[in-house]
């Protein structure tokens, strides 16, 4: 992996050890300013206090170190002395850990010791897959990419809204190659209504326009994920947002021309720098989105549908065929819109058959019990 200059400081040599803990060689002042500089370049790093408060006092002299790239046999990390590949714990799988995690490294064996609790975890169920597969972690923003052509899926993007809500990021739709479509404004209308207040933007990810207009997102110690099809634009447009700086740009393709189909050139999650600050996380395309374990996520997404549930007459009530459904009334009124109500039932049933059942104490099962991991 090439160096990231922004970070400001050259890299150590590998398995040199930092310096911030041999606070014996300095006097008071400059530790007072050595570690302020040192927060400061974790900062930028996405460092929070909500990891800082997770150190145990015998854990100073461990390298907080963010996963930059997760691989199938390895690991990189970035920390503020240097970027370098990890060496995992006896019995560690690669796949335990996402990009974006924040973990604790001895300085010269560069072992990984402990992953750090996530702020937001981003995963997804393949399918037939019994464990979740493992997007992002500590992602702020979701940037949801999807193009002005024969990509654009409403239900997909529900579902990837739905995701994104239930992680505890803050959505954003992309709409790129509005330059290839004739009415690009419909798309934007159509993205728009899917969920309230959601931002989209509609932009060309290869122009150097593009970092501007996703400025609100972006900066110091923020991080933000693409996620899309394949084909979409993700990583060209993590290509202009790192700038002039980028070493080794993110390999590009054409998409098919008959079907707007892309070439899954990106096979590995990967963290690289905004030239104006800030993180990007790039991911290969996905091909399906299964969704499980996302309950909360869907009633954010379909707030009309689940302010109305608690007017029926019926706790339980399914919205179908019941008496004194607030859900019904609102469609004879032509207050809800039919074709979202399909879209909620359908999604709803999907989740609740992915989601394990859980059996409490006493033998009863509540759907979604899972305790989140993180
Ligand atoms: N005309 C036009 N082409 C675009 C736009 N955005 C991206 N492209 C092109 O679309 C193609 C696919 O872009 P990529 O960045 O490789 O797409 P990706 O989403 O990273 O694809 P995967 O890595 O396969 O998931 C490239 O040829 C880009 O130049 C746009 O707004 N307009
Ligand atoms: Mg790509
Ligand atoms: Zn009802």
């Amino acid at each position: 992996m090439p160096p990231i200059e922004r970070l400001g400081t050259s890299p150590a040599p590998k398995g040199c050890c930092p310096q911030p803990f041999a606070k014996d060689t300095l006097d008071a002042c400059d530790t007072v300013l050595l570690v302020k500089a040192l927060t400061e370049s974790l900062a930028s790093l996405g460092w929070t206090d909500f990891f800082g408060d997770q150190l145990e006092p015998d854990e100073a002299s461990l390298v907080p170190t963010r996963i930059a790239s997760v691989h199938r046999d390895r690991l990189a990390g970035l920390s503020q002395y240097e970027q370098t590949d990890l060496t995992l714990p006896t019995n560690a799988n690669t796949g335990d850990y996402a990009v974006g995690d924040w973990v604790l490294v001895e300085p010269h064996s560069l072992l990984l010791r402990r992953r750090l609790t996530r702020k937001t975890v981003l995963e997804r169920r393949t399918q037939g897959g019994r464990v979740p597969q493992l997007a992002a972690a500590n992602v702020d923003t979701l940037f949801i990419v999807t193009s002005c052509n024969a990509d654009f899926n409403i239900a997909r993007l529900e579902r990837y809204l739905a995701l994104a809500n239930e992680a505890g990021t803050t959505p954003v739709i992309l709409l790129t190659k509005a330059d290839t479509a004739e009415d690009a404004e419909a798309y934007q209308r159509q993205a728009a209504a899917l969920q309230r207040g959601l931002a989209v933007v509609m932009l060309n990810p290869r122009v150097a326009d593009a970092a501007a207009a996703l400025a609100a997102w972006c900066g110091a110690g923020q991080t933000v994920a693409l996620v899309g099809s394949s084909g979409v634009g993700k990583s060209t447009l993590v290509n202009t947002l790192a700038g002039s700086a980028l070493q080794a740009p993110q390999q590009t393709a054409g998409i098919r021309e008959h079907d707007a189909k892309g070439r899954h050139t990106t096979t590995a999650r990967s963290l690289h720098a905004i030239a104006g600050g800030g993180w990007v996380i790039d991911t290969p395309g996905m091909r399906t989105l299964h969704v499980s374990d996302v309950a909360s996520g869907i009633d954010t997404l379909f707030a009309e549908i689940t302010e109305l549930a608690p007017l029926c007459k019926f706790r339980d009530c399914t919205h179908v065929h019941e008496p004194g459904c607030a859900v019904q009334a609102a469609l004879k009124a032509g207050t809800l819109d039919p074709e979202r109500l399909a879209r909620w039932r359908k999604l709803s049933e999907e989740n609740q058959g992915n989601t394990p059942v859980q059996s409490g104490p006493r033998g009863n099962k509540s759907p979604g019990g899972r305790p989140k991991r993180r």
